[in-house]
């Protein structure tokens, strides 16, 4: 099975989404070339939005077909000195509907042509604004990601919206949720990696907003002119109107979402989740309202990083203050190994760990829960050859080495410091195994298939609540018990040179 998810994965990621040739049907879309601002593409349902027909357009002058006014914004749009160039505009057609224009560049200018929507209705003054001013209560990362439902519930009408945090091996979680009572909650379920490939990912960091007004969508195909097509595909990253792929629209069907409004939440660089708003019916997000998420999704994204800092800076703290006070004890007593004696809770404390074995000066010390002294010898001897000279880490030990089995019964997870005393010294800590259940929205295992009436990926089909339970795992160290295990050793190593002068004062 492991040869097969590698296959999945790797189908997953060569789909073309920023290339898709089509667009979603609810506007139209035009594109000119930079040089000269003749229309090369056109979207085949021009004449449905516009009025014109595609093919009439092609190969004319973009004012031909948007107006000259149209055509300056396209040259600003141009002109900006931000990283994407965007402008946006409107039209009034001949029967007097006002249409929606949004410029952006590709390779060459493109145009998306929307109908403004009224059914939705145009958002109350200052809604954006009062929902942003929430944010200032927060204090987690989960308490703004709450708040950010709730705010973007209420400006879009959404049935449901979701925060999904990514975490390290790429999985979803739900960690806020906001729904029409009537809905099953996701509140808390887990999604696999393969759900959201890296290409969509990577696409969610550059171009923020994106949404699917219609799972069941015909793609409208570009038509290009045979003379100014030089046949690069067309990268409709920006285009709000951009077509989705097959395999997620077919997701999305799996799952009875007919509509979706995304927003990229990114922290510096890297995408750390999505606030997804899904809705059972068909929906279009007006312009207004894209705009509306992606400005709480740019201040979240801003906040996320804040609070993930003090989040840290907190926890860091707390830890310090253990790491003084155990690092004053140091230098009591008559020798480094009577210090550490007397310093016996602190030093389970400094990286919350339930037991430890130090090695000293050819004496071994005991603290808390530990495992039978045979058990420790074999571990250590294992462990000691992998990486004798740095901090090692490990939260599933007898998982990676059944031999170790022995030490199950009191310890899941090691965290080994060698002490640059040499001969073996060494702190060993301990942790107990943490059993948690996980429940995944569907089996994760399943991640999708080879469709060959199709050919191509199907996703998975069933989305019940999965329960999968892990054993033989510790709380993973954290990177700030890790710095605080570092500390420790550096400080051992200067009380022991400290002590070694103070030994050869005395002797002369
Ligand atoms: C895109 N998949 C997405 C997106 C989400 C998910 C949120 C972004 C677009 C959107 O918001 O609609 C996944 N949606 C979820 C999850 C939940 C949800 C986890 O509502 C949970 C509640 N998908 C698969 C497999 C493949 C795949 C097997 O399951 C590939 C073989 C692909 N997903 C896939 C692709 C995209 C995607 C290609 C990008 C679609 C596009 O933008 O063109």
């Amino acid at each position: 099975t492991t040869l097969a998810a590698a296959f999945d994965t790797s189908i997953c990621e060569m789909e073309p989404i920023a290339t898709p040739g089509a667009i979603q049907p609810h506007g139209a879309l035009v594109m000119a070339r930079a040089d000269g601002g003749l229309v090369s593409h056109a979207s085949a349902n021009l004449d449905q939005i516009l009025g014109l027909p595609a093919a009439s357009v092609l190969g004319l002058p973009i004012d031909a077909v948007i107006g000259r006014v149209n055509e300056i914004l396209l040259r600003e749009a141009r002109r900006r000195g931000s990283e994407t160039l965007e402008a946006i505009g409107s039209l009034r057609r001949a029967d007097g509907r006002l249409l929606h224009l949004h410029a952006f560049q590709s390779d060459d200018m493109c145009l998306d042509i929307e109908p403004e929507r009224d059914e939705d209705g145009p958002l109350p003054p200052g809604a954006t604004q009062s929902v942003i001013e929430t944010f200032s209560g927060a204090t987690t990362q989960v308490e703004l990601c709450e708040l950010a439902v709730h705010g973007l519930r209420k400006v879009t009408g959404y049935d449901r919206v979701m925060a999904y945090r990514f975490g390290q091996d790429g999985h979803g979680e739900v960690i806020a949720e906001q729904r029409r009572q009537d809905l099953e909650p996701y509140l808390g379920l887990r999604y696999p990696a393969s759900d959201i490939p890296q290409i969509a990912r990577a696409l969610y960091l550059r171009q923020r907003v994106g949404s699917i007004a219609d799972s069941r969508y015909q793609p409208v195909p570009l038509l290009a002119h045979p003379g100014l097509d030089d046949l690069v595909p067309l990268d409709l990253t920006h285009s709000s109107l951009r077509s989705v792929s097959p395999i997620h629209r077919e997701y999305m069907q799996n799952t009875h979402v007919a509509a979706s409004l995304t927003i990229g939440l990114a922290d510096g660089e890297r995408l750390w989740g999505m606030l997804v708003c899904h809705n059972m019916t068909p929906r279009i997000a007006g312009s207004e309202r894209r705009t509306a998420a992606g400005m709480i999704g740019q201040v979240v994204s801003l906040l996320l990083s804040r609070l993930g800092k003090v989040e840290d800076a907190a926890e860091k703290l707390a830890r310090q203050a253990t790491l003084s006070a155990l690092i004053e004890r140091l230098s009591v007593g008559e020798t480094l190994v009577e210090a550490i004696c007397a310093a016996d809770p602190l030093l389970l404390e400094l990286v919350g760990a339930s037991g430890a074995v130090v090695r000293l000066a050819g004496q071994e010390l005991r603290f808390g829960q530990t495992p039978p002294a045979e058990a420790v010898q074999t571990a250590l001897d294992i462990l000691g050859h992998t990486l004798p000279s740095e901090l090692l880490p490990i939260d599933d030990v007898t998982l990676r080495y059944p031999e170790l089995s022995d030490l199950a019964a009191a310890a899941s997870g090691i965290l080994l410091l060698p002490l640059s005393s040499g001969g073996g010294d060494l702190i060993a800590w301990f942790r107990p195994e943490h059993v948690q259940t996980i429940t995944w929205g569907g089996n994760p295992a399943e991640h999708g298939t080879w469709n060959p009436k199709t050919q191509r990926m199907s996703p998975r089909a069933s989305f019940d609540a999965w329960k999968e339970t892990v054993t033989g795992r510790s709380l993973p160290w954290t990177s700030i018990e890790l710095g605080c295990a570092h500390e420790l050793g550096e400080a051992i190593t200067a009380e022991m040179a400290q002590r070694t002068r103070a030994e050869l004062a005395r002797l002369r």
